[in-house]
């Protein structure tokens, strides 16, 4: 199939998952045209059936703010018919489901089918907002297709936006093949990781609250991987809570599957997550996620089994797990073979792509 994929090509786990999903269904043979504002991260350039359509945006005086929507939609319609699409898959609902309604319209000789997938944010913080409701609603709704990351997900969109189509559940993936288990990258200190955005959900602070508790019993490294607003007060605290020696941070990283190895535990203390896609890629690194109790993540972690999950903002009991897999080397070695095998055998790409393209299939036999 030829398929447009839109996303934030930036950092973020919708992209991320836009990204992997590109790069997999091009490995099975499919001509895939990402049409975005930026080359998505981990895209390499040159990938074999991979193109990269870039939207320009022009500014105007009379534009306090310029129309991202509207390019984007003009530029898909442009690519789908110059490389003659079978239809758009947008990630994020919004406003690129709105800019492949509108794509859609515009095609007038042949029908495009469009597939919305739904992430997190999208409907739980910005679709909630009171001036993007009325359109995210009214976009999800005109979708050809609609696919979202966790039951949790689709419990929420159906409750909070009345949708009455049918919403598909296509977990999050891993490639097992990329995130494998490197024991010999965890030599020296015991080592803690927190990837994210560092956006307030992640509550990024009470990783360091929590580190602090951890570092009274074990001689501990915490590597915090990302970046955004919450890193300078999380430097702040880990200074005033004096174990800035023992953290670092590292910024932006583009190839985490090298870095989570090393790591004995992942800790995402997060206010929500829709699935949580960093708790995967540890997961099929071997690394025993601890996360909050919240939203997706029971779709993902069995506590107690390949993973922890502890209340939201109970800093006390979130080290104390993150202590236990430190120091107790059996129960750490148990469970990570647990995580390995859960992301394996529930969430490897090789199991979930086909979902995608079986959806693909029904969207373009229903367009006719
Ligand atoms: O918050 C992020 O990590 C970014 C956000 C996004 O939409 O880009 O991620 C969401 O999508 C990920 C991939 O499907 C999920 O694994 C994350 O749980 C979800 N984030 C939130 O719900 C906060």
């Amino acid at each position: 199939m030829r398929i447009g994929i839109t996303c934030y090509p930036t950092y973020g786990g919708s992209g991320i998952v836009a990204t992997e999903l590109g790069l997999e269904l091009a490995n099975r043979g499919h001509e895939v045209h990402f049409i975005t504002y930026a080359n998505p991260i981990r895209l390499d350039p040159g990938t074999p059936r991979i193109h990269y359509h870039e939207v320009e945006v022009s500014n105007y005086p009379l534009f306090q703010y310029p129309p991202y929507c509207l390019a984007l939609a003009s530029r898909m319609a442009e690519v789908a018919e110059r490389q003659n699409l079978d239809l758009l898959h947008v990630h994020y609902a919004i406003p690129h489901s709105v800019s492949a309604f509108l794509a859609k319209q515009m095609i007038v000789n042949r029908r495009l089918p469009f597939i919305t997938t739904l992430h997190g944010t999208d409907i739980t913080l910005v679709g909630a907002d009171r001036s993007y409701f009325p359109i995210t609603r009214f976009s999800i709704e005109q979708s050809d297709g609609i696919t979202t990351i966790s039951d949790y997900m689709k419990q929420r969109t159906v409750e909070f936006f009345g949708i009455q189509k049918q919403i598909h559940v296509i977990h999050n993936f891993v490639n097992c093949s990329l995130y494998r288990p490197q024991p010999e990258a965890q030599a020296g200190r015991r080592r803690i990781m927190h990837i994210s955005n560092f956006r307030p959900v992640k509550r990024v602070q009470d990783c360091i609250r929590a580190f602090a508790e951890v570092r009274r019993q074990v001689d501990a490294e915490l590597i915090m991987a990302g970046d955004g607003p919450e890193r300078g007060p999380a430097e702040a605290l880990a200074r005033e809570l004096g174990v800035e020696e023992a953290v670092v941070f590292l910024g932006k990283q583009d190839h985490v599957e090298r870095l989570i190895p090393k790591a004995h535990a992942l800790h995402l203390p997060s206010e929500l997550e829709a699935f949580g896609l960093a708790a995967l890629e540890a997961m099929a690194c071997g690394v025993v996620p601890v996360s909050t109790r919240t939203g997706g993540v029971p779709d993902l972690i069995t506590h107690g089994h390949d993973g922890f999950m502890e209340d939201v903002g109970d800093i006390e009991s979130q080290a104390r797990r993150l202590t236990e897999l430190l120091t107790d080397e059996r129960l750490r070695e148990r469970m990570a073979a647990a995580a390995r095998q859960t992301a394996v055998e529930r969430f490897a790409t090789e199991l979930l792509i086909p979902k995608y393209e079986a959806l693909y299939a029904q969207v373009c036999e229903e367009a006719g």
